[in-house]
């Protein structure tokens, strides 16, 4: 969602606060801006849309300064205008904002009875106007922001500039990532490490409800209760060089093709093929005590929870619930003694799987992070933190951070048979899992075909897809990949399923895609298939070469894959999903890596 950058330079700082925005151009937002401070006045550029219309607006018209603030919206509270874009700017004071004020209306209106003025909708100007009038009373930039920052419900990160101090940067957080750049005779505000990469490597995160003082020689980190305080200063290993498509057309793409190489990478520090063992990092709990779990995360993320089921039931004979991290905490859970609970998530910011977290902890749950981004405020939270090895993930439609979560899912799903009594022949699932690399890569060289067959899909209103056991979860994964980056309304379902309401749809407009690998649940899903067959439907089968030379007679296209074992399809059958969505996307002319209203890591609830 929605960057933060702040620099207080010894050299101009526009362009540099232009280059960190660009660095965070892949968490999604829909419109930008910059605030200087020079010959004592603030000077601001901001522009809706794309960085390359404030990157105009700067070229036509140069913003000096040796420090400022920067930000890319993802609307929340008002549209994506130039007048809602970040940064606002209310009497001596600039502020910009990641995350939700949720009691800004009250704010808002005790703030107008007093006759403040509003120029904006966002929720954002409330704290602007609030700080505003602790500097207007006398406060001082640091006793104002201190005052303020109680009063304040909801998650927010926060940078803040005083007018008459241009000296200083102030900054706060609140279920919202920010960290602190160290840097000679400069320093930073950031969002994250890589949009101050190429400033620094010397970075600190603040905790839940610091704040923090900066100028141009030193750092106070103050925490909710005003203390001055020590967070460490740790190598952030960013990479300052611009993430980039390589030979692809779009990140999406080049994250499709990671994926064999990722995975690997993922599987590597779980699996120890010499001892025919599947490892999981030292943890200070008992897994065999575990009596049930409980999966909690967003979107993907969700799906791999729902395979997860699959898996640790099967394997572990644990019952396992799986839920969307937005219901979980408000539909207060019944969390039974002996739960393991398990929250997945890329960025590890995601604000509600976040809450659900703290949410599990606060009840006494012991907590599992299957996680991607290890410096994140999840990945710090955890009881065992399980991390993905996926690298920055660009695009905002998720693939190899999936993949990688599906991996290490399957990582943890065998420890806890073996904790149970219940793994056989564990050699035979480290040499299954070894082989999703290989397996991937044979079904990533079928992406000229499904390309070839994308134009048809692509003018489809509807589309429908279907899978039975683990690739149900991949069916409802593929629809939204589809939905995601094309736009098309897609749904999936279970196969069973269709017959209860979704098969009303079907006709020759509307694509079929059934994911189906050979084995005991096949038939069951060829007749679903044949039944929508019947009506008309057209469908795109995927399978292995058993299935298609059993099924695929009268479907429109049929995509192979390699013949897997069935703990390992879900990883293998990912790649064409991904593929059909991005190149029916590609065909449809969309924006794939950023598509319309999305956000990478959703920082508000
Ligand atoms: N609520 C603010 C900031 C939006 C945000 O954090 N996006 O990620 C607004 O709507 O301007």
């Amino acid at each position: 969602m929605c960057g933060i950058v702040g620099i207080l330079g010894s050299e101009p700082v526009a362009e540099r606060l232009l280059d960190g925005l660009k660095r965070l151009e892949y968490r999604g937002y829909d419109s930008a801006g910059i605030c200087t401070i020079h010959d004592d006045q603030f000077d601001r550029r901001r522009a809706p849309g794309k960085l390359k219309n404030l990157a105009q607006r700067l070229s036509e018209n140069p913003l000096p300064g040796l420090a400022g603030i920067a930000h890319t919206r993802w609307a929340t509270h008002g549209a994506p205008t130039e007048d809602n874009a970040h940064p606002h700017i209310v009497g001596e004071v600039v502020i910009v904002h990641n995350g939700i004020i949720e009691n800004f209306k009250p704010l808002r209106d005790a703030l107008i009875a007093e006759g403040r003025e509003f120029y904006s909708q966002t929720d954002t100007e409330v704290v602007a106007h609030l700080i505003a009038r602790e500097i207007e009373s006398g406060a001082e930039p640091r006793a104002a922001l201190a005052a303020v920052l109680p009063k304040l419900h909801g998650a927010f990160a926060l940078g803040v500039m005083v007018r008459t101090h241009p000296d200083l940067l102030l900054g706060a957080r609140l279920g919202a990532p920010l960290t602190v750049g160290y840097g000679e005779g400069e320093n930073y505000l950031g969002s994250d490490a890589l949009a101050l990469a190429p400033l620094t490597q010397r970075i600190a995160y603040l905790e839940e409800g610091d704040w923090v003082a900066i100028t141009r020689e030193s750092v106070e980190v103050y925490d909710r209760e005003n203390n001055l305080v020590e967070r460490p200063i740790v190598n952030s290993g960013a990479s300052g060089q611009l993430i980039d498509k390589g030979n692809h057309r779009h990140f999406m793409q080049k994250e499709i093709y990671e994926q064999p190489v990722v995975v690997a990478q993922t599987l590597r520090s779980y699996l120890r093929p010499l001892e025919s063992r599947v490892a999981l990092p030292d943890m200070d709990f008992d897994l065999s005590s575990v009596e049930r779990v409980v999966i909690v995360a967003c979107g993907t993320a969700s799906y791999v929870g729902m395979i997860g089921k699959y898996w640790v039931e099967q394997l572990a004979r644990v019952p396992v619930e799986v839920d969307v991290a937005s219901e979980f905490r408000y539909r207060d859970p019944v969390l039974l003694p002996n739960t393991l609970g398990i929250v997945i998530s890329q960025s590890g910011e995601t604000a509600d799987t976040l809450a659900a977290l703290r949410h599990m902890r606060s009840a006494g749950v012991v907590t599992a992070g299957i996680i991607n981004v290890p410096t994140s405020s999840m990945a710090r939270e955890v009881d065992l933190l399980l991390p993905t090895h996926a690298g920055p993930e660009i695009g905002v439609a998720s693939t190899k951070a999936f993949t990688c979560q599906l991996a290490v899912m399957a990582a943890l799903a065998t420890n806890l048979a073996r904790a149970k009594g219940r793994l056989e022949g564990e050699a035979d699932v480290v040499r299954q899992l070894q082989q999703v690399p290989e397996a991937m890569s044979q079904a990533l060289s079928h992406d000229a075909e499904i390309e070839a067959m994308a134009p048809k899909i692509a003018v489809a209103r509807d589309v429908l897809y279907l899978g039975r056991g683990p690739e149900y979860p991949l069916a409802l994964e593929g629809a939204l990949k589809l939905k995601e980056i094309s736009y098309i309304h897609a749904e999936g379902y279970a196969s069973g399923e269709m017959k209860h309401g979704p098969i009303a749809l079907i006709d020759d407009q509307v694509p079929l895609i059934v994911i189906a690998p050979s084995g005991p649940l096949f038939d069951k899903t060829v007749s679903n298939m044949q039944e929508a067959q019947a009506r008309g439907a057209q469908v795109v089968l995927i399978s292995d070469a058993e299935g298609i030379a059993q099924a695929g007679e009268n479907a429109i296209a049929t995509i192979e894959m390699p013949t897997v074992h069935s703990l390992i399809a879900p990883l293998v059958y990912a790649v064409p999903v991904q593929l059909l969505a991005y190149h029916v996307a590609v065909a449809k002319g969309t924006d794939v890596d950023q598509p319309r209203n999305l956000a990478k890591s959703v920082t508000v609830e």
